[in-house]
């Protein structure tokens, strides 16, 4: 075995079990809330930029591992993030099956074959192990250069969410998908079937190459009635959970974007972690799942567009919200837009540190801590 090759047998990593963000993951009770954002690496911030620029591009940066890994720490180092996410994308799954992925500028990330008619959906494979071996040694490097006690999460997109980007071939309203589960959902239920398998296996392969934890995003799901959600998203995310919880003791977050309506189903499918969006609140959250989860965010992004007081008092009142207790992992409710001036992450990042939890005795005088026993 050479030194790049990853050996999948290797014991998963445990120092960082006991940080904070696994620990609230676990709902166990932690002296603050852990703090990190989706699409914390991300144009908003400049050195992103600046590498972007060396590296050629975005597929570039997500297929050279130091690269990704680079990036992947900028916003830990520069906030002091209570975790870091692999720096890679949803797509990469259905690109290694065979329909490659374009990223252009002006309109973003897209399929050159997308999958719309019988005859493309019969020749979908799960992608070869290697294919895929970029991500599993961006995980490797970053997990390698991360702080001991700053846990890595891998990430897949849902097998519904992925469904939508191949079936349409870009981002849109994915009338195609949407037509196709109506249509033909034989056909549709087999392209859900194959992701779920590719997306099994990438998560198991990332937590092997030192992800301490997973999550799925289901960006897509909240497009979908009850009955087609557990049909085609959460039954599969299920099977997903499953196999993840089988192979690895890494614990799995399900970002649920749109889902309100199915949080008390979300929680049943035996996830550690719901990522909820600002549709909901994390009040009503927790009472739809009844404790059975940790919850994740859920700041409006757009919060964090203005000044820094007005992104402040907006992460004052989404933790006040959630409440006393465990398991609040404090984030946003969607990843953060390109628009956003750095100094206001920097700004809620410390609002959400010194926010007091009820039962943690608070160990400064900070005055953001008064100011928010005022509100
Ligand atoms: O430099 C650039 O312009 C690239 C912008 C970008 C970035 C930084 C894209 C294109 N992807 C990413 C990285 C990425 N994507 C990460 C890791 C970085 C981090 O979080 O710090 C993650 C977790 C994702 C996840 C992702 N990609 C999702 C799920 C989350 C969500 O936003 O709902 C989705 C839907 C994608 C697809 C995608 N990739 C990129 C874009 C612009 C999109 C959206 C396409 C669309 O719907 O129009």
């Amino acid at each position: 075995m050479t030194d790049d090759t990853i050996d999948m047998r290797r014991p998963l990593a445990t120092m960082t079990s006991d940080s904070l963000f696994i620990r609230a993951l676990r709902r166990q009770p932690t002296p603050r809330r852990p703090v990190w954002f989706m699409r914390q690496a991300g144009r908003y911030l400049p050195e992103y930029r600046e590498t972007r620029e060396r590296a050629g591009g975005f597929l570039n940066l997500v297929r050279t591992p130091e690269l990704a890994c680079e990036v992947a720490l900028q916003p830990v180092r520069r906030f002091g993030l209570d975790a870091a996410i692999v720096f890679s994308d949803i797509l990469v799954i259905p690109d290694a099956m065979g329909l490659e992925l374009e990223f252009s500028e002006g309109s973003g990330p897209g399929f050159n074959n997308p999958v719309r008619d019988e005859k493309a959906v019969a020749k979908l494979r799960e992608p070869e192990p290697d294919a895929l071996d970029y991500v599993w040694r961006a995980c490797q490097a970053t997990r390698g250069e991360l702080p001991a006690g700053v846990p890595l999460i891998g990430f897949c997109g849902s097998p519904f969410t992925l469904a939508c980007y191949m079936v349409d071939g870009g981002g849109s309203d994915f009338w195609h998908a949407r037509h196709m589960m109506h249509s033909r959902p034989d056909l549709f239920r087999r392209i859900v079937e194959v992701n779920a398998r590719a997306v099994a296996n990438s998560l198991v392969a990332q937590a092997r190459a030192g992800c301490e934890a997973v999550m799925i995003f289901d960006s897509w799901g909240g497009l979908l009635d009850r009955r087609n959600y557990e049909l085609f998203s959460l039954a599969p995310m299920r099977r997903i959970v499953a196999s993840v919880q089988r192979f690895t003791k890494a614990p799995v977050i399900i970002f649920a974007r749109g889902c309100g309506p199915f949080l008390s189903d979300i929680a049943s499918s035996r996830c550690d972690c719901v990522g909820v969006d600002w549709h909901t609140t994390l009040s009503e959250a927790r009472r739809r799942t009844r404790g059975r989860v940790s919850l994740q965010g859920n700041l409006d992004p757009a919060a964090l567009a203005g000044d820094a007081t007005t992104a402040k008092k907006a992460a004052r009142a989404v933790l006040k919200e959630h409440g006393s207790g465990p398991g609040h992992i404090f984030n946003l409710g969607h990843g953060v837009d390109r628009r956003t001036p750095p100094e206001n992450v920097e700004a809620v990042v410390e609002t959400a540190r010194n926010f007091p939890l009820n039962g943690a005795r608070e160990t400064t005088e900070n005055p953001e801590n008064a100011e928010a026993r005022e509100e």
